[in-house]
């Protein structure tokens, strides 16, 4: 074993863990790891991890919150000579959804777009056979060839949710080659949470492995909330941008118009959002199929665009005007995430005719998005029972083309309030194992009221959970990896590897103290669970020992019938029946 390296304290969550980089084909790409230092006898040193909590953890970079992350991405961007800088639109007070609060200081940084004729696009450039330094990245961060990353970026099948005006974000990849990657939702909501608590959320979720996030912010502050994520979030951040357009009509959506809409995409693409939930499939002959539904049309952004069709008894304005939204989308790089505003919100309602009948659109909309180079993803359920994700899964690579799946969920079950990061985690390990790219978490306080940091970190933990078990079914080279690092500091008793390398180290250690805090503990071979004399894995381990000893392999073991150690635990099963631990 080589020596070790002192333990950086930056994961303030995850001890033993330090942050590494691996290094590009350049000096700029640097490619962050959390390694796990181990104590492993034979075994590896240390196990790397994906990480997705950016600078916070690395301890030789302080962050200052008002000043945002380094911009990382900023001269790759640059030296593509596509883009011009151009004076920054005046934030007007509703676009603050009815608040005061302060901008950033930083947000005096000019946007950036596409010169006039340009597409920016990471589509674009993979069409073209260009490897960016985005794709290069993404290809270091999951271990994979950059021409494999190109191919599907550029077929359509994956995208890099990245914003020219988003360059503190560290490239990602969502698509079913790739590890299965969780969003995490955010924001305030008229009456709960500050802009502070938004940021403080931000952080926490992606230090926990929120891939991405979203703000659905829709109290006050609007503008200002998004504003001081995105400076400071390591991951691309996503946005419903009708939630907004919404807030500046006073919350009555047939007020709404394309031109609100479209100032307000605007708005948000020079701040830098990377992904847009538009819900552009819900078209107006579709909305009476919800009519006999248990419940109805649950999604927000799918009620409101039902409402403004009813009220003018016209064709949803997402949707005549697609072809205008994918001019500006290009002109950023802003993926479009087609919203399942005709989601099932209940078990009874999944896999309906409503639900069918958006998708056939949204995968219209995504052969449109791909002829102007528009990254896209398509949203899925929502509420479904087990025996019908399968069919959502399939029927979304049929009728959108192989875009990647991104779903919510979906909960497998409607009973359990309170419960249901697990009544829907169990239902997004099998639609990510069935192919989903992305899952949206759920958390605890789903369907009860807005959640707090506890429940954001028991959501997406639950989802982490999901996500990796969907990799190693899915057989992603690193994950198996990770799950046979754990089982051996298990089984040989390494009680403190095995914390370290869980995905919740404090939890796994505090239970542990629970019953046995002295520190002897945590080198022994046993825990409370069986107590010293039944634990299966050390009399496994004995068994093991006395081959050896008697120089017989395990199969010789067995095939002399063991006569001597079946005498020895015979001896020792009586003595504990007499004498319980
Ligand atoms: C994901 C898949 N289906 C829906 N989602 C998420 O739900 C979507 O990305 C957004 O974060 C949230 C809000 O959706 P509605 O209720 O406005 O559709
Ligand atoms: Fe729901």
């Amino acid at each position: 074993m080589t020596s070790k390296p002192p333990i950086s304290n930056a994961y303030e969550v995850f001890p033993a863990s330090r942050k590494v980089y691996i290094a590009g084909s350049r000096a700029d790409i640097q490619v962050p790891m959390r390694e796990i230092v181990l104590n492993a006898g034979e075994g590896p040193d240390a196990l790397r991890v994906y990480d997705t909590s950016g600078p916070y953890t690395d301890e030789r970079v302080s962050v200052d919150i008002r000043q945002g992350l380094p911009p990382l991405r900023r001269p790759w961007i640059m030296a593509r000579e596509d883009v011009e800088e151009y004076p920054a639109r005046p934030v007007k007070p509703e676009d603050n959804g009815r608040g005061q609060a302060p901008v950033m200081p930083s947000l005096d940084r000019k946007p950036l777009r596409a010169q006039a004729g340009k597409i920016v696009t990471q589509m674009h450039y993979a069409r073209q056979g260009i490897v960016t330094p985005e794709m290069e990245f993404v290809a270091l961060r999951e271990g994979f060839d950059p021409e494999v990353v190109r191919e599907e970026v550029a077929s359509g099948r994956a995208i890099i949710p990245s914003n020219i005006n988003h360059p503190e974000s560290e490239p990602m990849i969502i698509g079913r080659r790739f590890h299965v990657k969780i969003n995490a939702n955010i924001g305030n909501s008229a009456v709960a949470s500050s802009i502070d608590e938004e940021v403080e959320k931000m952080r926490w979720a992606t230090l926990w492995g929120a891939d991405t996030v979203m703000d659905l912010s829709t109290g006050k502050n609007i503008h200002a909330t998004r504003q001081w994520i995105l400076r400071n979030a390591p991951v691309p951040v996503g946005t419903v941008p009708i939630y907004q357009a919404l807030e500046k009509v006073g919350g009555r959506p047939e007020a709404l118009t394309w031109e609100i809409y479209r100032d307000t995409l605007i708005e948000q693409a020079e701040q830098g959002v990377d992904y847009f939930t538009i819900h552009a499939g819900v078209r107006l002959a579709y909305i009476p199929l919800t009519a006999r539904r248990v419940t109805g049309i649950v999604s927000r952004g799918g009620s409101i665009m039902a409402v403004w069709c009813l009220a003018h008894h016209q064709e949803n304005f997402l949707y005549t005007h697609f072809e205008e939204i994918c001019q500006i989308l290009q002109s950023y790089d802003i993926a479009v995430s087609l919203g399942d505003g005709l989601r099932p919100g209940s078990i009874a309602d999944a896999n309906d005719d409503a639900q069918f009948a958006e998708l056939e659109t949204l995968g219209d909309l995504t052969q449109m998005a791909w002829r102007h180079d528009v990254q896209v993803m398509i949203e899925g359920p929502g509420h479904v029972p087990l025996h019908k994700i399968q069919e959502n899964v399939e029927r979304e690579r049929a009728i959108c083309h192989d875009a990647p799946f991104y779903t919510l969920g979906p909960l497998t079950t409607d009973i359990a309030p309170g419960y249901d990061h697990i009544t829907s985690a169990i239902g997004a390990a099998m639609i990510g194992w069935y192919g989903t790219a992305m899952l949206c978490y759920v958390t605890p306080k789903e369907h009860l009221g807005l959640p707090n940091r506890n429940d954001v970190k028991d959501g997406v933990i639950a989802y982490k959970i999901a996500a990796h078990a969907a990799d190693v079914a899915k057989g992603h080279p690193a994950a198996q990896a990770w799950d046979d690092a754990l089982s051996q500091a298990r089984f040989e008793f390494r009680w403190a590897d095995q914390f370290h390398l869980s995905i919740d180290p404090p939890t796994a250690l505090a239970f542990h103290d629970e019953t046995l805090p002295a520190e002897p503990a945590k080198t022994a071979h046993f825990c409370s669970m069986c107590g010293p004399k039944f634990c299966a894995m050390r009399i496994t381990q004995d068994l093991r020992d006395w081959a050896q000893e008697h120089e017989v392999s395990l199969d010789d073991a067995v095939a002399r019938g063991l006569q001597e150690k079946a005498e020895e635990f015979r001896q020792r099963g009586a003595k504990l029946q007499v004498e319980p631990s």
